[in-house]
């Protein structure tokens, strides 16, 4: 099979961040909050990432899956001065009926894609177009590489630059630690793997299982850390794999969780700032200087490997997905 595109996307995403984080720095600031982000699969976990980053900034948004602004578009909108609709092809199906209806609402409206000449691009008010498409049907480089446009966009929107956080190399350096950690956690297949991810990580958290279950068909959960002692976690067991994607600068909830789920037999991986680790060494450490509300397009690299490998390790061809396709098409 060889490692595919999918693996060789994975390890050269990075260059397609610098042209992202200049696309921000010039393009109009075209909108004003309260702001609505929307999109479908990764997509829309890139909506929740983007409304994370917002809040965090002190912007007022919120996120929602195209399908339930199309269903529903006044409560989805409720009180949003601008939409920012995400989509890698510019011609899923909800992204679509979701522009239409936002349209009538009168609305305005921003596309970020990385198709030009597509619908979805045609029938907003303003289109960001990036290079960044994978040509695979999971998205890799197009997911970090719209999320850093984002994360800039809305830096911007406060006076603030991100592109002095991501020094070219950061990316290389995270899948350099992560590789040897992800061929020892597969050396045998996990019975299930868990992603944790707090606030602005959750939507990572839930990326890093969609990779898993696109690539491998693997079982998979994700929670919020604190949520997952609230019933879930009364299925662990030795043979699990759990991701926590820990905020370095909220440990307090965080870091009992690793002693008690490793209590319960589960191997805990964790992805933190450096400096901010619980003692062990299942770690993978992201760059201090880069703070935890930017750290997203860094954090989810180990995760895209970890799904990739795992894929491999059960048989499966992540370059072909089974039973999926690039597009999803309603009808
Ligand atoms: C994204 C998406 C992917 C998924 C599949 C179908 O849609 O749903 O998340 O992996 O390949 O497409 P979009 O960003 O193109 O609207």
């Amino acid at each position: 099979m060889g490692d595919g595109r999918v693996r060789q996307l994975i390890s050269i995403q990075e260059q397609r961040w610098s042209e992202a984080l200049h696309s921000a720095r010039v393009e109009p600031l075209s909108l004003s909050p309260p702001l609505l982000f929307v999109g479908c699969g990764s997509s829309y976990y890139l909506a929740q990432a983007a409304a994370s980053v917002a809040r965090g900034l002190g912007i007022t948004a919120s996120a929602a899956a195209a399908g339930d602004v199309w269903s529903d578009p006044t409560a989805s909108l409720l009180g949003a001065k601008g939409v920012i609709v995400i989509s890698r092809s510019g011609t899923t199906s909800e992204a679509l009926l979701a522009i239409d209806v936002i349209r009538t609402c009168g609305v305005p409206v921003h596309v970020l894609t990385c198709n030009a000449d597509t619908a979805l691009a045609a029938a907003a008010d303003y289109a960001t177009v990036l290079n960044a498409d994978d040509d695979t049907v999971v998205m890799i480089q197009s997911f970090t590489t719209m999320l850093m446009w984002l994360q800039a966009w809305l830096m911007r929107m406060q006076g603030r630059d991100a592109a002095p956080f991501f020094r070219p190399g950061l990316a290389a350096e995270v899948l350099g630690a992560a590789e040897p950690l992800v061929k020892d956690l597969l050396e045998t297949i996990p019975r299930r793997t868990v992603y944790l991810g707090a606030g602005v990580r959750f939507a990572i958290a839930q990326e890093g299982a969609l990779k898993a279950l696109e690539m491998g068909g693997a079982p998979v959960l994700w929670y919020e850390p604190l949520e997952f002692r609230h019933g879930p976690w009364g299925l662990i067991d030795e043979g699990d794999v759990v991701w926590l994607l820990r905020l370095g600068d909220r440990t307090e909830g965080e870091v009992p969780l690793i002693a008690d789920i490793e209590a319960r037999g589960a191997r805990v991986v964790e992805i933190v700032r450096v400096g901010q680790e619980y003692p062990r060494h299942d770690v993978i450490r992201l760059p201090q200087n880069v703070p935890d509300l930017l750290a997203g397009p860094l954090a989810v690299i180990p995760l895209q490997l970890y799904a990739w490998t795992l894929a491999v390790a059960l048989g499966r061809d992540p370059d072909h997905p089974r039973n999926l396709t690039k597009v999803v098409r309603i009808g």
